[in-house]
């Protein structure tokens, strides 16, 4: 691997005026509707998917209930510009900046990195903004950005090598505080602002935990548009952490920032981290149910803090709770890390007609969803119990 000691100048400007152009930027791309391509590569099968041209959410109804991991090609996408195409003959990421020892820089070849011990873990991977529609359907609040329902969300597996060992093995000095991830895709454009490449600083706690540089998802390379050849994953923390497509680590001794941990993917100025607790119905929204004496029904929750403890679970619209049944703990046997819980209930001999179900999951650091989310104009974090309308038809 070749070092060099020089520092590298970033190759962009710095855009100070990047606030104003944000609370733009979702409306259009939603409307403007594009069928995936160019901007997402995999196919989006409408059963499948919502496709938001850009973005695309799951389907909670297409869930297989049987299967604990996200398959690929069902996972949400989640694109500021377009899925770059990169060979990874020639892929190399870089690592420099003044927390590696002397200032090196070094460019680590797939091969060089696959070299590193392999971990295999499993996150609830998810957008920031999953939930965020909810925010004005349930609450009345005018939010920016992609209205997602609660499809922003998979569970995965991924393969990779821990950032720690390679930071360790390139020389890490020991005031370093920030890394900065950069992906290859092309510069965030918006209103005519350059706001550069997708970048986003995390602290080197983070890093040294449970960081994953991961070139596998669910036992398989990773697919265009979920960061082939490699993504950094920040297990249990906001998407938006886990750059995709990513070229390089800059470590550095005093704090960094970018628009995305200072204008964007805050609240309340402070740039989000660990994703709250959410849950969500295996069904479509007003899904038809055939009236029966036993409907079964299924669900998961996740926390990016802790386990689930408990779910409990309101078929009359909140009027009575009762506790549902978990069938999964979480775990998705080989591998470390914590996948989402997943639960049934018993709805029994339900009357015909129009009915809400709620879901509400506490974890084990003892945070509930609550009634209602804390308001923020980018609708960020969305954890309220969301309130699901069905309608239960004669059999
Ligand atoms: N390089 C790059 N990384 C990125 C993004 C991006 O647009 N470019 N989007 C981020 C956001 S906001 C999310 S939610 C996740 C989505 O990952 P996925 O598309 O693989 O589901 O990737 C993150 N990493
Ligand atoms: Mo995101």
């Amino acid at each position: 691997m070749s070092i060099v000691s020089r520092r590298n100048l970033l190759a962009f400007p710095v855009v100070a005026s990047a606030a104003i152009a944000v609370t733009q930027l979702a409306p259009r791309l939603a409307e403007r509707a594009v069928a995936g391509a160019p901007a997402i590569q995999k196919p989006l099968p409408p059963e499948w998917f919502v496709d938001y041209g850009t973005n695309a959410e799951m389907r909670w109804e297409s869930v297989d209930p049987r299967a604990e991991l996200t398959p690929q090609p069902r996972l949400f996408v989640r694109n500021h510009t377009a899925t770059p195409v990169i060979d990874p003959a020639s892929y190399r990421l870089r690592l420099f900046g003044d927390g590696l020892v002397g200032s090196r820089e070094v460019r680590l070849s797939l091969a060089e990195l696959k070299a590193f011990a392999h971990t295999e873990l499993t996150s609830v991977h998810e957008c920031t903004g999953n939930g965020r529609s909810f925010f004005t359907t349930q609450q009345g609040e005018e939010v920016s950005g992609t209205p997602w329902t609660l499809g922003a969300v998979g569970a995965v597996r991924w393969t990779g090598v821990r950032l720690r060992d390679v930071l360790a093995s390139v020389g890490l000095r020991p005031d370093a505080v920030s890394v900065m991830a950069t992906g290859l895709d092309d510069h965030y454009v918006d209103d005519g602002v350059d706001h550069g490449p997708v970048r986003r600083p995390f602290p080197i706690g983070k890093a040294l935990d449970d960081a994953l540089l991961a070139w596998g998802a669910n036992g398989e390379p990773l697919l265009p548009d979920h960061g082939f050849p490699l993504r950094l994953v920040l297990p249990g923390w906001a998407g938006i952490g886990s750059i995709k497509w990513l070229g390089s680590l800059q470590v550095s001794t005093s704090e960094l920032t970018s628009p995305w941990n200072t204008i964007w993917y805050t609240i309340d100025g402070k740039p989000v981290t660990a994703n709250p607790v959410r849950s969500a119905w295996e069904l479509s929204w007003d899904a038809e149910l055939a009236a029966a004496k036993k409907v079964r029904l299924a669900g998961r929750s996740w926390s990016g803090a802790a386990p689930i403890v408990k779910v409990d679970v309101s078929t009359d619209g909140g009027a009575s709770w009762s506790r549902a049944r978990i069938v999964a703990a979480g775990r998705s046997g080989a591998g470390e890390g914590r996948g989402w819980t997943r639960w049934t209930y018993e709805w029994r001999s339900p009357s015909v007609g129009e009915h809400v179900l709620l879901a509400r999951a506490t974890d084990a650091h003892g945070r509930t969803q609550p009634d209602v989310a804390r308001a923020n104009p980018s609708g960020y974090f969305f954890d309220a119990v969301v309130r699901h309308p069905v309608r239960v038809a004669s059999a």
